[in-house]
């Protein structure tokens, strides 16, 4: 086989890079380990910046987001049994829109398919090759069959965990990292949100987060243990917890049901510099992960695949090959701006085990000084809302 751009991972990186280079007339074969129904059964992001909205406008695929998705202009931030809303609107004009990374993922499958390009699911031990060349290719094995796929390029968009950034020599790369002490564990209930906007609860008992994916579906998580598990949470012991922390009012008006999904995710933030090495270039968790505190790895993949697919576009146009040595540093500097304010909240709302009494009261300072200043409430709303493409 032979395309211009071969895809690895055909989660929202992935797929979204796919619909792009599509409109761009770019030819590309995406391949994914796993088949849809686990790529769409892995319950994770929910809020979207308005660039990301525009860049899925872009790739064709916001006819549904429109229709269904929830616009909200702000969010709470709960902490000693009060609560107080950061005004996104007023403060900066912008909005989130609060619509599952299931959902987009999904429109995104349904695109690729109209469209009639090719993805092979299944794709079993993938290995990337002859990657400082003009020609690299990639191996994988599907169906029990080896097969080879020639390409101009290859885009890592496949997570974490997945094969790509391992395919660079450690001596081309830096790594940057910070694990937190501490997980979220998440649960999924068909049952319709007490709350308006979502509320990041800072608690004696640790965080908590009220958010949903619809009018009739929540998404609460808590802070746990690193060696908690999902099996000692029974939903009852779950919406307990959630309930103390996420503030009496709420508690008492909310209805709880059967989890859907409950899963523990650990925390951390992990960058590596470059985004590229030869002719693969990484977008989305395959470069960075941020802990989910400032609802930012969906919306940094969207922005990541969105310069990647200029740069492509670029080079396909006739630039010159300078337009894809742009792509790295431009990612970069929007990647470390997320990374920062996702530390930022992370550190600003979780008690961290055996904290520092100093570090205590400095994050109930800063708490304090993000409610009386307007000037405080704003940096943390341009973020959240998303800085400029
Ligand atoms: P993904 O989604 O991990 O997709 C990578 C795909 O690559 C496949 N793959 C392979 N394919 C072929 N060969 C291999 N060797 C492969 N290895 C892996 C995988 O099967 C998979 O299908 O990465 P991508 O596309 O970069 O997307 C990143 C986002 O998924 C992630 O950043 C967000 O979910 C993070 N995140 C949030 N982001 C937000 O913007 N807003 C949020 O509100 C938000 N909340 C969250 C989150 C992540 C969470 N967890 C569980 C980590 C909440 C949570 C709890
Ligand atoms: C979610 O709805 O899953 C969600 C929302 C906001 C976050 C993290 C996760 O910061």
């Amino acid at each position: 086989m032979r395309t211009q751009v071969a895809i690895i991972g055909a989660g929202p990186a992935g797929l979204l890079l796919g619909q792009l280079l599509y409109e761009a007339g770019i030819e590309a074969v995406i391949l994914e380990r796993r088949t849809p129904d686990h790529v769409l059964g892995r319950i994770r992001a929910g809020v979207l910046e308005q660039g990301t909205v525009d860049i899925l406008d872009l790739a064709g695929v916001g006819e549904r987001l429109h229709s269904e998705a929830l616009i909200h202009g702000g969010v709470e931030i709960g902490t000693g049994g009060r609560r107080h809303r950061i005004a996104f609107k007023d403060l900066v004009g912008k909005v989130v829109t609060v619509y599952g990374q299931t959902e987009v993922t999904r429109d995104l499958m349904d695109a690729r398919a109209a469209c009639g390009a090719p993805s092979i699911y299944e794709a079993e031990s993938v290995e990337l090759h002859d990657l400082t060349s003009a020609r690299p290719w990639v191996r994988f094995v599907h169906q029990g069959i080896e097969q080879r796929l020639d390409c101009d390029f290859i885009a890592g968009c496949d997570g974490y965990h997945g094969v790509s950034r391992r395919s660079i020599p450690a001596e081309a790369l830096s790594a940057f990292e910070r694990v937190y002490p501490f997980g979220w564990l998440g649960v999924l209930a068909d049952v319709p949100p007490a709350w308006d906007e979502l509320i990041y609860a800072d608690s004696e008992r640790g965080f908590a987060l009220a958010s949903m994916r619809s009018e009739k579906r929540i998404r609460c998580y808590v802070q746990c243990s690193l060696d908690d598990k999902v099996e000692h949470w029974s939903d009852a012991r779950f919406w307990e917890e959630f309930k103390r922390r996420v503030g009496e009012d709420v508690a008492a008006r909310m209805t709880v049901g059967p989890s859907i999904e409950k899963s523990i995710a650990p925390l951390r933030s992990f960058v590596v510099e470059p985004m590229r090495y030869g002719q693969l270039f990484l977008a989305g968790d395959a470069a960075h992960i941020v802990p989910p505190t400032g609802a930012k790895g969906l919306n940094l993949a969207a922005s990541d695949v969105f310069y990647l697919h200029e740069a492509l576009a670029g080079y396909y146009r006739g630039k010159p090959r300078e337009v894809l040595d742009q792509y790295s540093g431009r990612a970069l500097r929007r990647v470390w701006q997320a990374v920062r304010f996702s530390w930022w909240m992370t550190s600003l709302l979780h008690r961290f085990p055996g904290e520092d009494p100093f570090f205590g009261r400095i994050r109930g300072s800063e708490l304090q000084y993000l409610f009386q200043s307007e000037s405080s409430q704003k940096a943390l709303a341009e973020n959240y809302v998303g800085l400029p493409l």
